[in-house]
C-alpha cells in the first residue's frame, strides 16, 4: 500500500523477480507488469484495481496484493484490508510522507495489521532517506525501527547497508529503541548493559512487529533491485504466518469481484480455514450461494485451475453468488455479509488537510507508454 506513484506495482515486479516468479522485470512505464493488466492501467501507468500475485520463499508462499494509490480508487484498497496478514507501506525517498500515507497507516493500525515500512526510490535524484525517516517519526509513528542506512542515495548506485550489530554504537542505538517497547530488552540493558545481537534483533522485532508495537523500516529501489532481498527476508521473518488449518470447516472471505470473459461472476477469495473443491455447495452471508464450477489458485505462475484449494491460499471461485466482503462457508450459519469496511478510508481522508495527496492527478499522469517522467 502507498500513496500514488510510490512504486507499489514496480516493487511487486521486483519482488516477483527476486522470488523467481517472473524471469524478467516488468515495467510500469512499458506496460508490462504482472499486476497492472487493464488496458487503461497499462496505457496510463497507473493502478486502478487491486491485483494479486504470488511468489515462494523456500516453503513459504507469499500472496501479494498490489493496490491502487490514487485516492479515487481507495474503495479497492479498503476491500483488501479485510484479508491481509501484514502490509508493506511504501514511501518514496523523494516525496516522503503524503496525506494518503497517513490515512493508510491509521487504517492499518486501527485494524491491527502489522506493518513494514519500505522507503523506495533511493536511486532517484533528490532521494533523502534520512529526511523521510524523520518525517515518519514525526508524522506517523515514533516506533518505526530503521534496520539499515543507505549509501550513495540519489544515484543509480544507491545501496542499502544493514546496521552492523557488532558495532557497539549501532547495537546500542537499536537496543534503546527496542527497549522502549520490550521489558526483557530494557531489563537486560539496565542490569548488564546488554545490547541486542543479530539473532536477538530478529526475534524481538518479530514479536513486537506482529503485535503492532513497532514497524520495521527498510529501504531500497524497485527499479535497481537494491534492498529487495532484504524486504523479502524482513517480511518472511517478521510478519505473521496465517492461521491456516485445512481440516476445519471452510472459512473464507471475498475481497474482489470480477466478470470473466464470458460475463460470469468471479470471486477473489482468501481461504482462512478448511478446503474447497469444485462442485462444493457454498453459503455466503447466511444463504445458499451456488456450487463452485471452477477454482483457480494464485500461484507463482499466475492463477492456475485446480480441483481444490486449501486454507492460506488466495483463489478465484467461479459459480458463487457472493458479494464483496461476504464471509463464505459450507454451512449457512457460519457465514455473514461483508462488514462494511467500505469507505472507511474515504471518511478518514476527509479528516485530513486537502491537496497534499499525490503529486499529480491520475488523468494527467503520463502520455501513453511515454518514458518521459520526472521520477
Ligand atoms: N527511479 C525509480 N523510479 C521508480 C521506482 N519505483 C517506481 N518508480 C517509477 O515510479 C513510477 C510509478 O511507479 P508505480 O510502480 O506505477 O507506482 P505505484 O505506486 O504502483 O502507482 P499507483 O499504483 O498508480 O499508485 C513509474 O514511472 C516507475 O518507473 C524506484 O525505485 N526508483
Ligand atoms: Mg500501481
Amino acid at each position: 500500500m502507498a500513496h500514488v506513484d510510490a512504486g507499489k506495482t514496480s516493487l511487486t515486479e521486483a519482488l516477483l523477480l527476486a522470488g523467481g516468479a517472473v524471469r524478467q522485470l516488468g515495467s510500469v512505464d512499458a506496460g508490462t507488469t504482472r499486476t497492472d493488466t487493464l488496458d487503461l492501467e497499462r496505457r496510463r501507468g497507473i493502478t486502478i484495481r487491486t491485483a494479486v500475485a504470488s511468489f515462494a520463499v523456500g516453503d513459504v508462499t507469499i500472496n501479494l496484493i498490489d493496490t491502487p494509490g490514487h485516492p479515487d480508487f481507495i474503495a479497492e484498497v479498503d476491500r483488501s484490508l479485510a484479508v491481509l496478514d501484514g502490509a508493506i507501506l511504501v514511501l518514496s525517498a523523494v516525496e516522503g510522507v503524503q496525506a494518503q500515507t497517513i490515512v493508510l497507516y491509521r487504517a492499518l493500525r486501527r485494524l491491527g495489521i502489522p506493518i513494514v515500512f519500505f522507503i523506495n526510490k533511493i536511486d532517484r535524484s533528490g532521494a533523502d532517506p534520512d529526511r523521510v525517516i524523520s518525517a515518519i517519526t514525526r508524522r506517523l509513528t515514533p516506533t518505526a525501527i530503521a534496520l539499515e542506512s543507505v549509501r550513495d542515495a540519489g544515484s543509480a548506485a544507491a545501496t542499502v547497508i544493514p546496521y552492523d550489530l557488532t558495532d557497539d554504537a549501532a547495537a546500542e542505538a537499536l537496543t534503546v529503541q527496542l527497549a522502549d517497547q520490550d521489558e526483557a530488552v530494557l531489563q537486560a540493558w539496565i542490569d548488564q548493559g546488554a545490547t541486542i545481537s543479530e539473532t536477538g534483533l530478529w526475534k524481538t522485532l518479530g514479536g513486537l512487529a506482529r503485535g503492532g508495537l513497532v514497524q520495521p523500516l527498510i529501504m531500497g529501489s524497485a527499479i535497481t533491485g537494491a534492498g529487495v532481498d532484504r524486504l523479502i527476508r524482513t517480511v518472511t521473518a517478521l510478519l505473521p504466518p496465517p492461521w491456516a488449518d485445512r481440516d476445519r470447516p471452510l472459512r473464507a472471505q471475498v475481497f474482489k469481484i470480477e466478470r470473466s470473459g464470458a460475463g460470469d461472476r468471479v470471486c477473489f477469495v482468501r481461504i482462512r480455514e478448511g478446503t474447497v473443491s469444485v462442485r462444493d455447495q457454498i453459503f455466503a452471508a447466511g444463504t445458499e450461494a451456488g456450487k463452485i464450477t471452477a477454482i483457480e489458485v494464485c500461484e507463482p505462475a499466475g492463477f492456475v485451475p485446480r480441483d481444490h484449494a486449501v486454507a492460506g491460499q488466495v483463489v478465484r471461485l467461479h459459480g458463487v453468488r457472493a458479494r464483496l466482503g461476504d464471509h463464505l462457508g459450507s454451512e449457512p450459519g457460519s457465514t455473514t455479509a461483508g462488514e462494511g469496511l467500505h469507505f472507511l478510508l474515504r471518511r478518514w481522508r476527509r479528516q485530513l488537510p486537502p491537496a497534499t495527496h499525490g503529486s499529480r492527478s491520475h488523468s494527467t499522469r503520463r502520455s501513453p507508454r511515454s518514458p518521459t517522467t520526472t521520477r
